[in-house]
């Protein structure tokens, strides 16, 4: 091709369109525009500071949620090259920000193997930023250049001397493309402190300057691992009562490919694998995943077989019976990801299942041989759930046989909404019959209903499968939302196809007995209906906690400076009268503010980090008292409970 000024022209229009189709439909380049997306735009800055650390130059990252929202992204490494790129007439550091997916042209080692979940590059987070100033240090220099909405709005320039190197990125994103635009400390802790385990021997830190107590210092952590993936699974496990007291790791290459495991089992009856392929969380699992699964349960049935532990079992031994208890993280670097599934979080890459398989059969093979007393412990407990498992089904078919789950048998206390099209319905679930009976009266019951819920539900954490059939609350909630469970093959299995409601509300009462049953709640859709919450059909609603009056003027308030700001506006005598149960309040009231679209407040329930939920649920539900305590503190302020 030519250099002819046309073709330098159209070369820049098109690097123009890049950065302008990212602003046009940004969905399609970050997920989405919520806080999702948001949160994205850190990842995908930090993950080229990871890379520029997997290559061995870089030791620090640290993240800053600056003031104002704005993100600052620092690490250690050589800094991004600022010389001038021959094609494109500008420095490469400029090409990194404004050409899109630029990240691959520079690094000729190959080294680039982390990537945010779609792998967009630092160009997208320039495009979707209202500002960006990247400051490089190198060649004993400190250059600077600014940008807004992806352009340069300043060459770059020389700003001082460094006898350091490394890369500072600030930006800020742009409120006018994202419908949240405030971070959360805990979700960019959440995915520093994975990052941490993920990539041993790398320290990050997260610096919250919106939070500075009196001394003047922020709130912050500092995460870093040395062991990596073992030292996950400890934290994982932290509040579980460990069955082998040892944790089971590799670190290898089979065929090419790096893969790193590490298991454990525990006393639940859970089954808590986390899979990730260049540092990005597989949810929907993939070939990595089953190649873990059948080198485990190869290698411990043929342990299992050859020193003749099974002769007392009297059941069949399923898969998922090698699978109870057991906590496992496994990592695997793919140059070329083939990611496939609902939501692009499934590897496809089929070389990968074998190299996995080898590899964990290998470790585990020697770990059991090495390890009699702790392989028998094992052996026993698969038994163990085998035999559990037959009798969860022997009880689920009582229950069956005495009104079956498919024969549209409702719940007597369901008060059920006229509409069928669940897209549109709602289904709020109520503690106490008195609160039931507020919002029976309060609701649209075209498409709202209402299922009264009697105090505490079973804690699905700590109780056997076969309770979970016999507990009449539980088999109420699953008839009332038509959701069956287990088939013929999977016990466990969820159908939720016919799910009457897409807006499943819990509504407690804003106190600690109120928080206590919403978490209940929350363990059991985790546990045990956890598409549900995937798909993003669980909420919580939000009463309020005051309602403030100054003659025919009413305000319903939820927080404290909103009760200041009614008592400023109002020159009169004011009233603020303090609502702790639902039961207080009238129909009308609870409509208005907690049930009716317009006006209510709902709070969606996600899982950002399946594996911080699944601690956070060991520990809320567990024995250990101390830990629970120290948590509830640290978040009280944080969450909207009247402890
Ligand atoms: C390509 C080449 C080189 C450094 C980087 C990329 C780099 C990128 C980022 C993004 C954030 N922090 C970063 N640090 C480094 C260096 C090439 C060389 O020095 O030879």
């Amino acid at each position: 091709m030519s250099e002819a000024t046309e073709n330098y022209g159209a070369d820049k229009i098109q690097v123009l369109e890049g950065l302008e189709a990212v602003r046009k439909r940004p969905a399609m380049y970050i997920g989405d525009i919520s806080a999702k997306g948001l949160h994205h735009l850190v990842y995908e800055v930090v993950d080229n500071s990871i890379d520029e650390a997997l290559a061995g130059y870089a030791h620090n990252i640290n993240v800053v949620i600056n003031s104002d929202d704005s993100i600052t992204v620092v690490d250690d490494g050589r800094g991004i090259p600022v010389d001038m790129h021959e094609k494109e007439h500008k420095s490469a550091l400029e090409v990194v920000l404004t050409v899109l997916h630029a990240g691959g042209k520079f690094d000729k080692s190959n080294y680039k193997v982390s990537g945010g979940l779609h792998g967009v590059g630092v160009s997208c987070v320039n495009a979707l930023s209202t500002y960006l100033r990247a400051e490089v240090r190198r060649n004993g220099h400190r250059y600077v250049q600014e940008y807004s909405c992806g352009k340069p709005t300043t060459a770059l320039r020389v700003e001082g001397e460094s006898d350091t190197t490394g890369t500072t990125i600030t930006f800020k994103p742009d409120a006018s493309i994202f419908t949240v635009t405030v971070y959360d400390y805990q979700t960019l802790a959440n995915r520093l402190r994975d990052l941490a385990f993920l990539n041993a021997g790398i320290t990050l830190t997260l610096t919250d300057m919106r939070e500075v107590n009196e001394q003047g210092v922020p709130r912050g952590e500092t995460f870093y691992s040395e062991k990596g993936l073992r030292e996950f699974v400890e934290y994982i496990d932290s509040s579980k009562d460990s069955l082998i007291n040892d944790v089971i790791d590799l670190n290898t290459e089979r065929g090419g490919i790096p893969v790193e495991v590490a298991f454990t089992y525990n006393n639940s009856y859970n089954e808590n694998i986390y899979s990730f392929v260049n540092n990005i969380n597989t949810i929907e699992g993939g070939t990595h995943l089953t190649g873990f699964r059948r080198g485990l349960t190869l290698t411990l049935k043929k342990y299992a077989e050859d020193n003749n532990l099974l002769k007392n079992a009297k059941v069949e031994i399923a898969a998922e019976d090698f699978r109870e208890g057991l906590t496992a993280v496994i990592s695997v670097k793919v140059l070329e990801p083939q990611f496939e599934g609902q939501t692009k979080t499934k590897l496809g890459n089929s070389e990968v299942m074998g190299s996995v398989q080898v590899a964990v059969s290998e470790a585990l093979r020697t770990y059991l041989e090495e390890h009699p007393r702790e392989a028998k412990a094992i052996v026993e407990k698969v038994v163990l759930a085998a035999q559990a498992r037959q009798a969860a089904r022997n009880a689920r078919e009582k229950v069956l046989r005495k009104s079956p789950l498919w024969s549209g048998g409702l719940p007597g206390k369901l008060a059920d909404c006229s509409s069928r099209t669940a897209e549109d319905c709602e289904i709020f679930l109520v503690e106490g019959d008195s609160a039931g009976g507020t919002a029976k009266k309060g609701r649209d019951r075209q498409f709202q209903a209402i299922l009264p819920l009697r105090g505490k539900i079973l804690n699905v954490e700590k109780a056997m499968e076969h309770k979970i059939f016999e507990s009449e609350e539980i088999t109420n909630l699953f008839r009332a939302l038509r959701v069956t469970i287990g088939t013929e093959d999977d016990p466990k299995a969820i159908n939720i196809s016919k799910l009457a409601y897409h807006k499943i509300i819990i509504m407690t009462d804003a106190d600690v007995d109120g928080a206590h049953i919403a978490t209940l709640l929350m363990t059991f859709f985790f546990r045990r209906m956890r598409p549900v919450i995937e798909q993003g059909y669980l909420y919580l609603a939000t009463p309020p906690l005051y309602k403030c009056k100054c003659g025919k003027d009413e305000e319903y308030c939820w927080t404290d400076p909103q009760v200041q700001r009614f008592i400023d506006a109002h020159a009169g005598k004011t009233t603020v009268s303090r609502y702790k149960g639902l039961g207080e309040m009238s129909d009308k009231e609870l409509r208005d503010t907690t049930m009716s679209p317009e006006h209510r407040i709902l709070k969606q329930v996600t899982i950002n980090d399946a594996a911080e939920a699944d601690r956070v649920f060991s520990m809320l539900m567990g024995e250990d008292v101390g830990p629970r305590r120290d948590f509830i503190e640290a978040n009280a302020t944080y969450a909207n409970i009247d402890a």
